[in-house]
């Protein structure tokens, strides 16, 4: 699984992390809920499927119905993505063979829940967002760079 490691929770108002992406890791099709989640690639090449939200109502199957793909793209160096809820729901990961990826995450207000969304059902489900190191308490206003 690709690693999460938080930078800074912004006094509550944002979660900005790093995110590191091994070969071939991706992510399952999820949202971020009520949030501003902007993506900028730092190294390696990161993609994204963007998949339209699910509305079970719509939905005449009673095993469930697959995601609906809306777009597909790639983010090299440098490149920034946003996404919120009103645009849908993403997959993102380094489909590469050889190199690794990492990603800088602004997420504006901060979640700790997301839903993932199963391809072929639609069905969602309720995952808590942990992360693997935490640097958020080790920087307090300006003594640390000083
Ligand atoms: N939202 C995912 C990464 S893709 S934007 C996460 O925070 O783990
Ligand atoms: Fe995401």
């Amino acid at each position: 699984r690709y690693t999460r490691t938080l930078l800074d929770k912004g006094n509550g108002h944002y979660n900005l992390m790093i995110l590191c992406w091994n070969v071939g890791q991706e992510s399952p099709i999820h949202n971020h809920p009520n949030s501003h989640c902007f993506m900028k690639t730092l190294e390696g090449v990161v993609h994204e499927e963007l998949y339209k939200k699910p509305d079970m109502t719509s939905c005449q199957c009673s095993c469930g119905c697959k995601m609906k793909k809306i777009d597909d793209r790639d983010y090299a160096i440098d490149n920034v993505a946003l996404i919120t809820d009103k645009d849908g729901v993403h997959r993102v990961g380094n489909r590469s063979h050889v190199d690794k990826a990492v990603t800088l995450h602004l997420y504006s207000p901060p979640f700790t829940t997301c839903h993932k969304y199963d391809d072929d059902t639609s069905k969602e489900t309720e995952v808590p967002m942990g992360f693997d190191q935490d640097f958020s308490g080790r920087c307090c206003g300006t003594s640390c760079c000083s």
